[in-house]
């Protein structure tokens, strides 16, 4: 077995951790309004366990935040007639319609791990007009800052897990990849909204060179 790469200070002080979307509205723990399949209370507790073991082996930590007004364009009830799921065409993209979720100030918006334990806390799709699958920039192509604060930190490699594996987890990670960060997805700490779409997406992020690991791996 080839020896990992997160195991000595220096690669340890280059790796950052992207926990994605950790929020009450993503879990079945807080039944929340986008609830995922498996986001239970014993895979919080996991992946709050595996995230504080990072913070004491000195990985730096970030959290992205879906963070919507309430008239979001990505929710079912912003579109009169609509239902949730239902897709639409935006900008030349598909668009699925959800239920509300990640309000802004809502209970279900917080993140469920201390946000103390994070070196950032990375807001999204705050614009109304604009979803924001990435935690690196909407799709306005406007920045979240992200990049930036990883870049500040000289990280050049990152370990990104969390909700949901199809969605925002897969788009944060390939976003990464395309700026040139080498990417681990841990895949045992992420779960998907269907299984077929998480199959898709596990696919096209090894496409794309990045690395599926486990988190006994880091
Ligand atoms: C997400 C759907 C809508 C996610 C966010 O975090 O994967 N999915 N907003
Ligand atoms: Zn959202």
């Amino acid at each position: 077995m080839s020896p990992s790469p997160f195991s000595d200070p220096d690669a340890i002080a280059e790796t950052g951790v992207i926990v994605v979307d950790l929020q009450g509205d993503f879990t079945t723990l807080k039944q929340g309004a986008l609830a995922v399949d498996g986001a239970d209370a014993a895979y919080v507790k996991e992946v709050e366990q595996v995230t504080l073991r990072l913070k004491s082996a000195e990985f730096t930590l970030f959290a992205t935040q879906d963070w919507h007004p309430k008239d979001h364009v990505s929710f079912f009830t912003s579109l009169p007639g609509k239902q949730a799921f239902d897709t639409i065409e935006i900008h030349g993209e598909t668009q699925v319609l959800w239920p509300p979720h990640c309000v802004q100030d809502s209970g279900n918006a917080e993140i469920l791990i201390n946000p103390d334990t994070f070196s950032s806390v990375v807001k999204k799709g705050t614009d109304s007009r604009f979803d924001s699958y990435s935690g690196f920039q909407d799709q306005g192509n406007t920045p979240t800052g992200l990049e930036q604060l990883l870049r500040a930190a000289d990280i050049t490699r990152v370990a990104v897990y969390g909700l949901a594996t199809d969605y925002c987890v897969k788009a944060t990670a390939m976003d990464a990849a395309k700026r040139g960060f080498e990417v681990f997805l841990v895949e045992d700490l992420c779960r998907g909204v269907a299984p077929d779409t998480t199959r898709e997406a596990l696919e096209e992020m090894k496409q794309q060179g990045i690395h599926i690991i486990t988190s006994n791996e880091i």
